[in-house]
């Protein structure tokens, strides 16, 4: 009987055994990807592959002969001009640069003034090349947030320049991470001879690699390109048609860089202020955090930004505090300006709050050390518990740090996705 039953038993549970570990394997998997979550936060976060339509140079095929490919399946671009050369021996014209704004949905950036190359230039004429382009553009009712690099040629002094009168600055040579520093953006040139293959090969290493992947095209026409730069529209169709046919999310350059589907923190680039502070913000020490309005800070609005010029004290610049949902996920960035750097560091955090206000702790999101000119702390958060119902965002300098950072566009939101 005994025998008999260990028998049964035995053969039952050999019976079961697939069952049982199919079960195991499946509840093991359940728990480390919870663990997984908790401890990594961010990676959790689905944020979308991107791919971006992009036109350099003024020509006129942009709007006669690339506008109606695209508008035809709904996909909005980035024109890159040359300000001073619109409306040129049959260039694009500003009545057409208007009507690709504001009828289309497309987005009119700057390429500089006159297309010379920004790294060989002296600073006044960097300084009206960037800015000049921008005034002149403007002056057209034209809304200009995005720079790109003639030739691609960028170093820290273009690029620093750019990003005080601009939201993004695009060079050439690559993909992009999702949460690139919107002043580092790379685009991938397409020439006469670069495949349509190619390019989808590129749209499916995107997706795959979950990158953001920007085309730079150059003339558009019928037939077959007969110079370098130029780019049959058989072949922009082509693309077109697979990028839409593989679901890649295409945005504009300015809808690109966007992280977050609104910002959470109050006046976020310190413009409005009474009595010599920016309204909304808390902070430790008069002395040590500061508002300055020396343009500083960043594209759009550099003007005013909070200074640094921290000791043997710690310094501490503290947002408002905003509402979250502990089921969503969030991302931010921070601007930063770091110079006359000798020691120590600055440090994002995010603290938490149950719903009675009870300070729960805080997360590490990023930080920064040494000489750095237009820095972005990238982050993303989720909320470590369930109770957390508040956060707000605190800047910090480790006491016994030197040197004057200007922090600037403080963004945190949910993510766009
Ligand atoms: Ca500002």
């Amino acid at each position: 009987m005994r025998t008999f039953f260990d028998l049964k038993e035995r053969e039952i549970a050999v019976k079961k055994q697939p069952l049982l570990l199919i079960a195991f394997l499946i509840l093991s998997y359940f728990l480390g990807y919870l663990t997984y979550r908790r401890l990594h936060g961010e990676s959790v976060i689905r944020l979308q592959a991107k791919l971006t339509f992009t036109f350099d140079d003024n020509y006129g095929s942009h709007y006669s002969l690339a506008l109606p490919v695209l508008k035809e399946k709904g996909v909005s671009a980035t024109v890159y001009v040359i300000s001073d050369h619109v409306g040129a021996n049959g260039q694009i014209d500003w009545g057409q640069l208007l009507e690709l704004q504001n009828v289309h949905g497309w987005e009119v950036g700057s390429q500089s003034r006159t297309h010379k190359d920004l790294t060989k230039v002296d600073l006044e004429t960097l300084m009206d090349e960037v800015e000049g382009s921008k005034k002149l553009l403007a002056s057209h009712g034209l809304f200009v947030r995005s720079f790109a690099a003639p030739y691609g040629a960028l170093n820290a002094t273009v690029r620093a320049y750019a990003a005080k009168c601009y939201s993004s600055v695009r060079g050439v040579g690559g993909f992009n991470s999702l949460n690139v520093d919107p002043c580092s953006l790379l685009a991938m040139t397409i020439e006469s001879d670069t495949k349509v293959e190619t390019v989808e090969g590129w749209i499916d290493e995107a997706i795959s690699g979950n990158k953001w992947l920007i085309l730079l095209f150059h003339e558009i026409i019928r037939g077959v390109p007969k110079s370098r730069y130029q780019y049959s529209l058989a072949g922009l169709r082509a693309i077109v048609d697979y990028a839409v046919k593989k679901k890649i999310k295409i945005v504009n350059v300015s809808e690109g860089i966007e992280l977050v589907k609104s910002n959470l923190i109050q006046n976020f680039s310190f413009e409005s202020r009474a009595d010599g502070w920016p309204d909304g913000w808390a902070r430790s020490d008069q002395k040590a955090v500061a508002l300055d309005l020396a343009g500083m800070g960043c594209a759009p609005y550099p003007t005013a930004s909070v200074k640094f010029t921290v000791g043997p004290q710690a310094g501490e610049l503290i947002s408002n505090k905003v509402a979250v949902n502990p089921r969503l996920s969030y991302s931010g960035r921070v601007f930063v300006n770091m110079v006359n750097y000798s020691s120590g560091g600055l440090s994002l955090w995010i603290n938490e709050y149950n719903i009675g206000g009870r300070y729960l702790g805080g997360q590490h999101a990023g930080s920064i050390s040494g000489e750095r000119v237009g820095f972005l702390i990238l982050f993303v958060y989720k909320p470590s518990s369930e109770r957390v119902v508040m956060v707000d965002l605190q800047i910090y300098s480790e006491p016994g740090s030197f040197f004057k950072a200007y922090v600037d566009n403080i963004e945190f939101g949910e993510s766009l996705g």
